[in-house]
């Protein structure tokens, strides 16, 4: 005899597998497949995990969801967002970063928490309040309970071209052993395409953007390279917006420089606890760390790849008004009207 809620799962599951034949599919980078759902190439791992996320997901008006594209800074965002948001809960010798990975401690929704789970324990998935997580979903694509809320957003992207060389490097390392590399070019023409977990690139971005001059209270954009620049302002930046603005006293006495020093590339990476470990995907902590410079494509892309990819940028951003810095030397800006 089935219960009630096996039945349910049942009907859910065939519903899926229907629902799965329907969709555009393409081969992921690292192994799996990729399909393409609510307008964004959905990795199969989390596609219906997302699904539940999307369906089921209560925001509360206090929550932040730290929202990103994949590699444009996210483990640097969830150390920079944790530390802050939390600061007053713990001595300054019991930093948690110490003890778990930025993704321990500000979880995935869709690519951690419902990846089992359709009404997972989101109240003991934050060891503090307010209730803090993460995501890669688009902002079209989100529940409506975090749009329609009161609850904040912080997203971040990067420059499209050190986001490729991210991406092409991590998936590199990770591919299955059973299938055959991923050449530059083949790579490249994906990316250049819009293929690839949580892409096209520019409409995630354009869309957080947009919802963020609409409603710049709710949604704070921030750039990896303007992070990189000047990290301590954008810090205490990210803290107003959070609602927990730095003190005159804390000022004085150094916390923001040392909450920057503590979430750089540079002590995350030698951190033990970064070091060793998986992530909920099975990902080892350490992949999340690479070399967290501005300008790392020029090492790696070709010329034709480089005047391609600017094209593309021109004409994707054309109007908008968002800019990507390419490199941290010239300070050199990519403006559509270039
Ligand atoms: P995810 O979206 O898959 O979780 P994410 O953290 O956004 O990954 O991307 C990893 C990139 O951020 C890597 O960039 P790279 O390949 O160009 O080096 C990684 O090195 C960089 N990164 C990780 N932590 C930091 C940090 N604390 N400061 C600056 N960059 C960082």
């Amino acid at each position: 005899m089935f219960s009630l809620t096996q039945k349910m799962e049942k009907s859910w599951e065939n519903e899926f597998q229907e629902l799965v034949k329907t969709l555009p599919k393409e081969d992921g980078w690292i192994g799996s497949h990729l399909y393409f759902y609510k307008g964004f190439w959905c990795p199969s791992l989390v596609l219906k995990s997302f699904i539940s996320f999307q369906k089921n997901f209560q925001a509360f008006a206090s929550d932040v969801i730290l929202a990103t594209f994949p590699k444009c800074g996210t483990t640097w965002l969830k150390a920079l967002a944790y530390i802050t948001l939390y600061r007053s809960q713990f001595a300054r010798d019991e930093n948690p970063l110490l003890s778990s990975s930025p993704h321990q401690l500000v979880r995935f929704l869709e690519s951690d928490l419902y990846l089992n789970n359709p009404f997972p324990d989101l109240q003991n998935a934050c060891a503090y309040e307010p209730r803090l997580f993460a995501t890669h979903v688009p902002s079209a694509s989100l529940p409506t309970s975090i749009t329609d809320s009161n609850s904040k957003i912080v997203y971040i992207c990067r420059n499209p071209l050190d986001m490729f060389i991210s991406l092409w490097l991590f998936s590199t390392k990770l591919r299955d052993n059973n299938l055959r590399p991923l050449s530059p070019d083949e790579a490249f023409d994906k990316f250049y395409h819009g293929i690839y977990g949580f892409g096209p690139f520019f409409e995630h971005v354009l869309g957080y953007w947009k919802a963020s001059r609409e409603n710049p209270n709710k949604i704070l954009f921030l750039k990896y390279e303007d992070l990189m620049e000047d990290t301590n302002s954008h810090l205490k930046s990210l803290a107003m917006f959070l609602g927990v603005p730095f003190t005159e006293d804390e000022e004085k006495q150094g916390v923001v420089p040392e909450i920057v020093k503590m979430c750089s590339f540079e002590n995350l990476k030698e951190l033990e606890v970064n070091k060793k470990g998986l992530h909920a995907s099975g990902i080892p902590n350490t992949d999340f760390f690479r070399k967290g410079e501005v300008g790392d494509w020029s090492n790696h892309l070709t010329t034709s790849m480089v005047e391609r990819l600017e094209k593309l940028i021109q004409e994707k951003l054309n109007n908008s008004g968002l800019t990507f810095k390419l490199s941290s030397k010239t300070s050199r800006i990519l403006h559509p009207s270039e």
